[in-house]
């Protein structure tokens, strides 16, 4: 049983119970129908009341169910809300909490609402690759007029109730108790007939032509590859333009193409990526955590900085320790000047700007710090740096303070080993610019504590991060990718390539940069010094040496004012280089390589199925609890598109043996070990399964 079913004087009440946020699944859908047909039949019943327990009134049709048989099983929504308005006693939805999607839907199914303030209500369908498709994108318009409906529904984005109070969507918004409210509302109602029906309402908007044909225009031009945003001005349109039953058979059409598509399957995707990262088998949801009022990072430098924005933007109290006054004074200056221009923009008030620049404070002493529940170490990549921060660390911070490192490839288990308490210490590397990027890869030591662990999940959240937990293996999961993709677009290079073509290539599917423009934003110096690093650790691995040669020549990329690309004075735009073109084809001639007309099809699939075959053996480790994660790591921090639902994700949408068969193809050319595919991503091929 999925609702209950209570007798409050002469009034039914329905309570939809469906934890965690009464999702209308198959077996709610029946309790409703089962409870309407109690209350139709019983004569004491005089009026219904629709209500949800728990923290939603409904979150909306179960998410889970789609593309499943149970999605279409009768009843269906529409039936659940043809018989709400079917009713011959009058319903009253109770709205409290969260009114979204397919939880709307029916509330607008009844004849009357009553409103909790602060509940949001919304139609975010969008955000899952789908329209509203239980009459929402035809009842909405009547209550709230064209042009807010089309604007939430397009949007997705939710309304406090309270700022919808004076349209016809809701007969009261309360503070006090929702269901007392509701009770007395029914009972002054249960008499009166006709029974008003949202179905009857006309939509008043003279020139809705050159509205709708302005909305049309505008949504095309902002919604990229995904198709939700213009079926849903199209559902709107005929809401106006065709009869109500039209409509909802129009709208119904435009939601069964829809939920059949990619793009929306990636987002449902992407949806429960997000909040499957944060769990973890061995790590229960009660798992106690370590409280965090405040924080100490080390190093004012830009990643420090960002990281210290992120805590003060949560309004947690940060210290930042720097070495010389100088730094720590140019540490807090670039800080207040981010704050500064997100003020002058309009996004920060006055007062938030002072409360965030006030809670940022520096100092150069240790002991400052020692009261600090989490320390986020920002220093220099290099383990002997480490080595001297964690030991004193250990020194001087008090006990049960978490160590964390923002390292983004060493060993975490070897800065625990630093420490007499590795069970405290765990990474945190965050991306750059770290008070803007939504990744945190969360690095999980041999000894970190289950506790340390549920704690910077929960802290994950509370800075609006999506915390990703990878174990500990060089560059973790998102940088041990990318090294195969950089090592591919560098033999590109050498092969016929040339750094245009092979970020057009990848931007042309949706990535926000290719790896070039990439290198040249985040520093090319980078790369290299970590590679170094590695012809001596690993000298069996091979790489192109262009980047090598590139960072001979001094182009370390923007910041240096010349990259891969040629950068005017302030000016970000990347042009494309003769110096850097006439470099590349000089070397694939020093190694004798015959340069050749390379497609977009190959270098696509070179780039992305190097990071999948890399991140198979990730998943087959255990370095990735599952691969789901490891979509989330590239869509949050890495510029995936959100489209194709991340790499595992759009591996499974080409089939794991076509990713196989072109890596045999490869395999004949250059570099050909590089395509042996690992024993994960062949066992998965060969029995026709998917990562996902
Ligand atoms: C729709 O309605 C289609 C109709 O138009 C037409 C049909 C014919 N289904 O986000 P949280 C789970 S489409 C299944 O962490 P919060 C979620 O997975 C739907 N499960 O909590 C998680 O599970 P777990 C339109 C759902 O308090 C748990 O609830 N509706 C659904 O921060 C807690 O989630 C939407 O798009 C669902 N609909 O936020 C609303 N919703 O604990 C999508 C949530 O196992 N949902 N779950 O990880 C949300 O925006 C937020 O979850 C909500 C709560 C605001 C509701």
């Amino acid at each position: 049983m999925s609702a209950e079913y209570q007798v409050n004087g002469n009034i039914a009440v329905i309570t939809l119970n469906n934890p965690p946020v009464n999702g209308l699944g198959h077996s709610t859908r029946t309790a409703i129908v089962n409870g309407m047909k109690q209350a139709l039949n019983d004569d004491a019943v005089k009026a219904i009341v629709i209500t949800g327990a728990g923290k939603a009134f409904s979150g909306g049709a179960d998410i889970k169910e789609f593309n499943s048989p149970k999605a279409s099983a009768e009843p269906s929504l529409h039936t659940v809300i043809n018989v709400v308005e079917g009713s011959t006693k009058p319903v009253v939805a109770a709205i409290h909490t969260v009114c979204m999607g397919g939880g709307l839907e029916l509330a607008l199914g009844c004849n009357y609402r009553v409103a909790a303030k602060g509940a949001q209500i919304a139609l975010p369908e969008v955000k899952l690759g789908i329209l509203p498709g239980a009459g929402g994108t035809q009842r909405l318009p009547r209550v709230l007029g064209l042009e807010m409906a089309l604007n939430m529904i397009v949007s997705g984005t939710p309304v406090p109730s309270e700022k919808l109070a004076r349209t016809a969507i809701f007969n009261e918004v309360v503070e006090a108790d929702v269901l007392t409210a509701a009770l007395a509302f029914a009972a002054k109602v249960a008499d009166v007939r006709p029974l008003p029906r949202v179905r009857d309402i006309k939509i008043d908007y003279p020139n809705y032509e050159a509205y709708l044909q302005f909305s049309r225009n505008t949504v095309r031009a902002m919604a990229g590859p995904f198709p939700a945003p213009l079926k849903c001005v199209e559902a709107v349109a005929a809401a106006v333009t065709k009869k109500f039953d039209d409509g909802i058979k129009f709208e119904r059409e435009l939601f069964v193409d829809l939920v059949q598509t990619t793009e929306s399957k990636a987002l449902r995707h992407a949806f429960f990526g997000e909040r499957a990262a944060s769990k973890l088998p061995d790590v229960p949801e009660d798992t106690p955590t370590r409280p965090i009022k405040s924080v100490a990072v080390i190093g004012a430098g830009t990643m420090g900085g960002g990281i210290a924005m992120n805590f003060a933007n949560a309004g947690i109290p940060v210290q930042i320790l720097e070495m010389k006054q100088e730094a720590l004074e140019k540490g807090l200056a670039t800080i207040r000047k981010n704050y500064e221009n997100t003020l002058k923009k309009g996004k920060l008030t006055q007062e938030k700007f002072e409360q965030r620049v006030a809670l940022i404070t520096g100092t150069l002493a240790y002991e400052d710090i020692a009261q600090a529940d989490i320390v986020i170490e920002a220093v220099f990549e290099d383990m002997g740096v480490k080595e001297q921060v964690f030991k004193k660390l250990d020194e001087v911070m008090k006990p049960g303070a978490i160590l964390a490192s923002n390292t983004s490839t060493l060993d975490v288990d070897k800065i625990a080993d630093f420490t007499k308490r590795p069970e405290d210490v765990i990474g945190t590397h965050f991306f750059s610019p770290a008070n803007v990027m939504k990744l945190l890869e969360i690095v999980r030591g041999k000894k970190t504590a289950k506790d340390v662990l549920a704690t910077v999940l929960g802290l994950s959240k509370k800075i609006k991060k999506t915390g990703v937990v990878s174990g500990v293996c060089d560059g973790f999961i998102g940088n041990r990718m990318i090294e195969q993709y950089s090592r591919q677009a560098g033999f590109l290079l050498e092969e016929g390539c040339t750094p245009e073509q092979v970020d057009k290539a990848v931007e042309k599917l949706g990535f926000a940069m290719g790896p070039f423009r990439m290198g040249d934003l985040a520093g090319n110096d980078i790369g290299w010094y970590i590679r170094k690093r590695r012809y001596v650790e690993k000298p069996q691995i091979t790489y192109s040496k262009t980047a090598d040669l590139l960072c001979e020549m001094g182009r370390y990329g923007q910041k240096t004012g010349a990259g891969w690309y040629d950068y005017k004075p302030g000016d970000r735009k990347a042009y494309p280089s003769a110096v850097v073109n006439d470099m590349i084809i000089k070397h694939s001639a020093d190694l004798s390589v015959e340069r050749r007309k390379i497609s977009d099809q190959e270098i696509v699939e070179r780039l992305i199925f190097a990071l999948v075959n890399e991140a198979a053996y990730i998943l087959e480790e255990g370095i990735a609890t599952r691969a789901s994660d490891i979509d989330m790591v590239y869509l949050t921090g890495y510029g995936f598109p959100l489209h194709t639902g991340g790499p595992m994700f759009y591996a499974d949408t080409v089939g794991l043996t076509n990713v196989v068969m072109s890596m045999e193809k490869y395999a004949k050319g250059r570099h050909g070990d590089a395509w042996k595919p690992a024993p994960l991503l062949a066992k998965l091929a060969a029995e026709g399964k998917t990562f996902n």
